[in-house]
């Protein structure tokens, strides 16, 4: 698919790295956050084997940022998650569950505090903007609550810190996971984290100015021509295989965190004024009688789960399966469900109901990457 058979309109935003996409022969969009997401270049395996020699550059802009300025951005910050944000200092990345006030999943963005009174948390795809501006309203809240001109471009890949180095400095280097540094770029200073959505290591810039997207965009494609750089995207297969979640396909606010396997990043003792505290309380107590899982579906390549395939054993639904793909790597279709809790345990057999037919699925102990 492509812009044509797209039908361009304003609702479907453009981004500063779109002419540099189209340039590079996008072959599939998907709108996330009304914004264009690239999902494949040559082909979801041609891109996945890429992603696993070289470096690609991703444009992630869809990944939009909720800007929180001023006196209560930090208490703001801790309405929003019941990860204890306590101990967290100015540099660092959270990955942090979003939640309503039945402990359902309203996002999972990764924070950014970059002062005391300023965060940026980097959404997924859900409105949280307007959530967030309710909130801070109702409550009479000294912030101000913004979508800022930001645009995260990844690198990702085995070369991506050779790659960065060459761009911006040595110093990238030492950056450690989840923190981040100020780097310049034609005189502009800007964030980048060791961050991205894939199990490969990399960045993320986030680009402060949409005028200096297509210029480091093409430093970037023109310092990586024998790293073998290329324009890619998320990787559908990668991130299924290392079990990397995606908002509105693994889990919805039907879901509560611990469901989703965050219960790691619910500290319902120290995140005391988290909204929903109430109901995780409850849920960490009895515990969640549904949890996502890796799931395995042995044999032949099974086609796109674009929509949630039912898990069955004995003729009872219990659970579904929300993403799955043949891996070249691992040679058998690695997947991500939810299913309950009389049938969770890693090694059960289950039946999986895919468009093609039912075939045999196994619960699984970890994710393969
Ligand atoms: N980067 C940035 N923003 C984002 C994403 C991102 N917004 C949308 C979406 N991705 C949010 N969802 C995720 C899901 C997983 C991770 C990050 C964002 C992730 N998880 C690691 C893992 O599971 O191995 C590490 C989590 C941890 O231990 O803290 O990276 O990718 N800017």
């Amino acid at each position: 698919m492509n812009l044509a058979a797209m039908s361009p309109t304003h609702r479907t935003r453009r981004t500063p790295f779109t002419d540099g996409v189209e340039g590079a022969g996008v072959s599939a969009y998907t709108v996330y956050n009304r914004m264009l997401l690239p999902a494949a270049f040559e082909s979801p395996e041609a891109d996945y084997r890429h992603l696993k020699t070289h470096v690609q550059v991703w444009d992630v802009s869809c990944e939009r940022q909720v800007e929180l300025r001023g006196p209560d951005a930090g208490r703001l910050m801790q309405l929003l998650t019941p990860r204890d944000l306590r101990g967290m200092l100015p540099g660092q990345c959270y990955y942090v569950p979003v939640v309503d006030e039945t402990g359902g999943m309203l996002n999972d963005p990764v924070a950014l505090k970059i002062a005391e009174d300023h965060w940026w948390i980097s959404i997924a795809d859900s409105d949280l903007l307007l959530w967030v501006k309710g909130i801070a309203w109702a409550m009479r809240l000294d912030v101000l609550v913004s979508e800022p001109d930001v645009s995260p471009l990844a690198v990702q890949g085995p070369k991506a810190d050779a790659l960065m180095a060459r761009v911006f400095g040595d110093g990238i280097s030492a950056v450690r996971f989840f923190r981040f540094g100020w780097f310049e770029f034609q005189d502009t200073w800007m964030i980048i984290a060791r961050s991205g959505y894939s199990k490969q290591g990399g960045f993320e810039i986030y680009v402060p100015d949409t005028a200096l997207g297509m210029p480091l965009w093409n430093a970037l494609m023109e310092a990586g021509t024998d790293l073998q750089v290329r324009a890619g995207c998320p990787n559908y297969i990668e991130r299924t295989e290392g079990g990397l979640l995606s908002f509105g396909s693994d889990m919805t606010a039907e879901n509560t965190p611990f469901e989703c396997g965050l219960g790691k990043f619910c500290h319902m003792n120290a995140a005391i004024t988290c909204i929903g505290r109430d109901a995780l309380l409850r849920v960490e107590r009895d515990g969640p009688t549904r949890q996502i899982r890796p799931i395995e579906i042995p044999g032949d390549p099974v086609g796109r789960c674009a929509h949630h395939w039912p898990l069955m054993a004995d003729g009872e639904k219990v659970g579904r399966v929300s993403s799955a793909a043949y891996s070249p790597d691992f040679k058998t279709n690695v997947g991500i469900g939810m299913v309950r809790m009389t049938h969770w345990k890693p090694g059960t057999r289950l039946t999986v109901e895919t468009p093609e037919g039912a075939r045999e699925a196994i619960v699984k102990a970890a994710f393969w990457a």
